[in-house]
């Protein structure tokens, strides 16, 4: 059985204060109405895990769900929804920009994009927000069922394109409608946090080192 499908809803947050511990987790963005609660719902296979919204805009919270103790998934506020209104909106690109670039606990990003428009401005400003944090994203182009075969390869060739100077990123075509794309968003997932475990067990080790060293000085002292 795939991690994934233990995921189970945690918290809603709406102010930063609010985040609960973690000890690592995997965010999801994008515009609103990109299919970024259908791909968590398609990941964890059941349906209306993440609301999925018949009104776009309307989930302006930071949702979390757990994988087990130390592991968790967040639906970020979608952005790019105009009706939102003025104070709202300011609320949460606010939001949303701060954790991207300060949230320690956060090991990489799933930006979900419409196969069909990929790479709008506010793709961009997201991608931009999170370099300075040298962290992973991976690019899910959703809806990848709306495009013939030949679209999606084109489509696919092109996001890379425009990337290639960006290693860190990496992208994928995904249906949550066909389940296509799955197996590959999962091992990108699996890899971040098989990476972060090995990070905190090196940096534990590093740590117990330490310590090990320092009580065999004293005890050379003591001598
Ligand atoms: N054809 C198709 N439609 C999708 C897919 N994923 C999501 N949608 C539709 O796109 C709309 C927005 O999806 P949702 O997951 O709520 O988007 P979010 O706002 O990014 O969370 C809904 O009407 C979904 O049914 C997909 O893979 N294929
Ligand atoms: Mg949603």
């Amino acid at each position: 059985m795939s991690l994934f499908q233990n995921a189970r809803f945690h918290i809603t947050v709406n102010h930063l204060k609010d985040l609960p511990d973690t000890g690592a987790e995997i965010a999801f963005a994008g515009r609103s109405n990109a299919g970024k609660s259908s791909a968590l719902n398609t990941m964890a296979n059941r349906t209306r895990l993440a609301f999925v919204s018949k009104t776009p805009g309307r989930t302006q919270h930071i949702n979390y769900f757990d994988l087990d103790q130390n592991r968790f998934l967040v639906d970020l506020p979608g952005y790019g929804y105009a009706q939102v209104p003025e104070a709202v909106r300011t609320h949460w690109v606010a939001l949303l920009g701060r954790y991207l670039q300060t949230r320690q606990p956060l090991i990489g990003l799933l930006l979900i994009m419409d196969a069909r428009h990929p790479l709008k401005d506010l793709d961009w400003a997201m991608l931009d927000f999170f370099r300075t944090t040298g962290k992973p994203v991976h690019i899910l182009l959703s809806k990848s069922d709306k495009l013939n075969q030949q679209e999606k390869q084109e489509t696919l060739r092109k996001v890379r394109a425009a990337l290639q100077d960006r290693p860190e990123i990496s992208v994928q075509l995904f249906s949550s409608l066909k389940k296509q794309g799955i197996t590959e968003v999962e091992a990108v997932v699996e890899r971040w946090f098989a990476h972060h475990a090995e990070e905190q067990a090196s940096l534990q080790r590093g740590i117990e080192a330490a310590r090990d060293e320092a009580a065999e000085g004293d005890e050379v002292a003591d001598s």
